[in-house]
């Protein structure tokens, strides 16, 4: 395989779609010994099949606001590769939205959902939409305009949208409605949907604690454990939620949180009470942090700022993409950080990784943490089909499972001979060797 030609060709066919670039590289980087292990994979043309999306669609969306004035938004479906599964993967609204970053999502999915063990294929799609101030009339219309274009591409064999940012309840709610509307059907057709009809318990939680989960057994390699240990968390979504009450739950203290605006810093630790605060606040799409920093003593908010400045001794970046760069992965290591897992998709930079591996610190990217989501939405669409509900604790026990088996895959493809573990080539081999497979029994389609 020829790396540099493969990236210089890509360049070409998608310049400036610089995420999915970046995403693609990576992977590619990760697999080279794998090439030359199966030359089938070469022979059938797999990596130039799997870079590029079955289809994309893109489609406009009109809706009124509380005013009367018109917007046009645009939307997006990008159907990836469903070698192993239907397309599966979540709906992105926030105005950063383009082509490049739904593509590298839906890239990283492929593999992600592969580590899972479910029949998953990979998929994500999004609108450029801007739910932050919006009422939720608003956001009920937005969500209703972009279904009636969404859901002649969707289904439950087909493909199986969920959420991501600025898309959670609420939205899978409003969109739910107007697919069962539009076809008559009360189908798995989207994962994320409330308990009492058809959502699977555990699912909000589910991409936090299971990146607590995978991060506990990364610290196991090194004989640790969370009790005690100072953890920051940027972001305060529907990821960062999750992992920050399961860290609590386990010992852990977490120190910060973020969003777009600058960072909190409670050195008493975010728990309890201070958790389910920031809930309501976020529930009625209000600002978080700052408000945070006013209510409980001992907070102080630091604007403008990312929290990869504090002392600590785990660091899971639950935000967005490229969120931690070379400078700020250098703080954390003069700092002492031993730890970092990332709760959300792509969060560090390549330079970042670069440092984090040369210091020998522990390392985990998205697609191995946060895959305890998605495969929560796997368990939600075979509780649809067997017409079943499992108990929290039985899901809990499956995602816990689930995310010990994607530990074990990385170590088996990710150790170095000095022991070192390489959890991004160790993430990526493992996803990539069943996708590919599956890609060469099914022939050139
Ligand atoms: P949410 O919208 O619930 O939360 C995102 C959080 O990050 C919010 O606190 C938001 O702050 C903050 N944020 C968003 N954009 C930026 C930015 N540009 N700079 C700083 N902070 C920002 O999203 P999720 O928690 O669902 O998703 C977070 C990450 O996890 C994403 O990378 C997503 O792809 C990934 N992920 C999500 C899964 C899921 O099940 N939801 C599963 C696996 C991965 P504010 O609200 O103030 O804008
Ligand atoms: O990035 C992700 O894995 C998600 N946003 C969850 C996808 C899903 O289908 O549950």
């Amino acid at each position: 395989m020829n790396l540099e030609k493969i990236m210089t060709d890509l360049e070409k066919k998608h310049p400036g779609e610089v995420e999915y670039l970046q995403a693609v590289r990576e992977v590619l980087e990760s697999i080279q010994d794998v090439m030359k292990e199966y030359p089938q994979f070469e022979a059938k043309g797999i990596i130039e099949r799997i870079v590029e999306p079955d289809r994309v669609l893109t489609f406009k969306v009109p809706w009124v606001d509380d005013n009367g004035k018109v917007h046009v938004n645009i939307g997006y479906r990008v159907q990836y590769n469903n070698a192993i599964g239907p397309y599966k993967g979540g709906i992105r609204f926030h105005p950063s939205v383009n082509l490049s970053i739904l593509k590298f999502l839906g890239f990283e999915q492929i593999f992600k959902n592969s580590l899972t063990s479910l029949p998953m294929g990979g998929g994500k799609g999004g609108s450029d939409f801007d739910p932050k101030g919006r009422s939720d009339a608003e956001i009920m219309r937005f969500c209703q305009s972009f279904m009636l274009e969404l859901w002649r591409l969707i289904g439950p064999e087909t493909d199986v949208p969920a959420g991501d940012i600025g898309v959670g309840g609420k939205e899978i709610g409003y969109m739910y409605g107007m697919y069962k509307k539009l076809t008559l059907e009360h189908v798995g057709v989207l994962t994320g949907k409330g308990l009492n009809w058809g959502g699977s318990l555990i699912r909000p939680e589910a991409t936090g604690f299971g990146a607590v989960y995978f991060t506990q057994e990364m610290l196991a390699t090194r004989g640790e454990t969370f009790k005690g240990k100072k953890v920051v968390v940027s972001g305060f979504g529907n990821v960062a939620w999750g992992a920050v009450s399961k860290v609590t739950e386990l010992g852990g203290k977490v120190i910060a949180i973020s969003g777009p605006d600058g960072y909190v810093h409670d050195p008493d630790g975010i728990s309890g009470e201070k958790i389910k605060y920031m809930q309501v606040l976020r529930a009625s799409n209000q600002d978080i942090v700052k408000p945070y920093a006013t209510e409980f003593p001992g907070a102080t908010f630091v604007a403008g700022k990312r929290p990869w400045e504090l002392k600590c001794d785990v660091a899971m970046p639950c935000a967005t993409q490229n969120e931690l760069n070379k400078a700020d992965a250098e703080a954390l290591v003069a700092n002492g950080v031993f730890c970092v897992a990332e709760g959300a998709n792509m969060p560090c930079t390549p330079e970042a990784i670069e440092i984090f591996h040369r210091a020998k610190i522990l390392f985990a990217p998205g697609k191995a943490v946060n895959a305890g989501g998605v495969a929560t939405s796997g368990l939600e669409m075979s509780q649809n089909s067997l017409k079943l509900n499992w108990s929290r604790e039985e899901v809990d026990e499956k995602l816990h499972t689930i995310m010990r088996n994607i530990h074990s895959a990385c170590v088996k493809y990710g150790k170095r001979e000095d022991g070192y573990i390489d959890y991004v080539k160790g993430a990526n081999v493992a996803g990539f060797i069943k996708v590919a497979n599956a890609m060469v029994d099914q022939g050139v389609v």
